[in-house]
């Protein structure tokens, strides 16, 4: 067991943040960085997912970039081999990649349907499965599946996005329980409503953002980086006995009626 001041530190790890070429991913990858990991940043936009490396490298952080797609099983595959070839093993994963399809359920289509599943949930498991297998053998490894208020709660138009994310907290309880004794914790952090790319057309509307704002007991949207310290937590021996929770951060918005 570290000291009190090592708790959290994240040297010598290395870490990979799904979807990190923007919005929560980029702020989670420079936040791990931040604390000592070795961050490899994945997209599937090549040019952006370079903009991104450069912007943090900048910033001081070490960071590698890996682009594949999180559905595409033998993509991923063959990256994690890559990355364990150039890096080393991975100790840290971040399941965060994930989309949007907004649609009222009776009119929602089969592709927006299986789009949001595959991505937000299947990708999740497409992820850690090609990963676990070292971190098994090793005896270690962190997990982070990036879940939502959807998975707890619901609201019109984003029936996909809250099955895909209430799954995710099952498939986070799964690993948790699967792999404990092989010394693997798996959690998740549900985030509340941060202001990312992905919310940009919902903080604009200005009825939504009053509504937010109400509903949240903070009375504010969150900021991206703000998920940092719950992030550096579960990916650092300060969670060696933490496993199978959801961590919201979210401004008590969970916790109010
Ligand atoms: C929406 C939002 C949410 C958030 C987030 C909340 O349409 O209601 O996009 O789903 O992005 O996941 O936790």
């Amino acid at each position: 067991m570290p000291k009190n001041s090592a708790l959290f530190d994240l040297s010598g790890r290395v870490a990979l943040v799904t979807g990190s070429s923007q919005g929560l991913g980029y702020a989670l990858a420079r936040g791990l960085a931040e604390a000592g990991a070795w961050v490899v940043l994945n997209g599937r936009d090549a040019a952006k997912l370079e903009q991104a490396a450069a912007a943090l490298r900048g910033e001081g952080c070490s960071v590698a970039t890996a682009v594949f797609d999180v559905t595409d099983s033998a993509a991923v595959a063959a990256a994690v081999a890559r990355i364990e070839d150039a890096q080393g093993p991975i100790d840290i994963l971040v399941n965060n990649a994930g989309i949007h399809r907004r649609a009222p359920l009776a009119d929602m289509s089969e592709a927006d349907w299986r789009a949001v599943i595959d991505l937000n949930l299947t990708g999740p498991f497409l992820v850690a499965r090609a990963i676990a297998p070292s971190m098994l053998q090793r005896g270690r490894g962190k997990i982070i599946n990036i879940c939502s208020l959807m998975s707890e709660l619901a609201r019109p138009t984003i029936a996909n996005y809250a099955a895909a994310k209430g799954g995710l907290k099952m498939l986070t309880r799964s690993m948790a329980v699967e792999w404990a004794k092989r010394g693997i914790q798996a959690n998740a952090i549900a985030p509340g409503y941060l202001l990312t790319e992905m919310t940009a057309t919902l903080a604009a509307n200005p009825e939504f953002n009053q509504w937010i704002c109400n509903r949240t007991p903070a009375g504010r949207w969150g900021r991206p980086e703000e998920l940092i310290g719950a992030a550096v937590f579960l990916a650092s021996s300060a969670s060696d006995y933490v496993n199978g929770q959801m961590l919201a951060v979210d401004g008590g918005l969970m916790a109010a009626i």
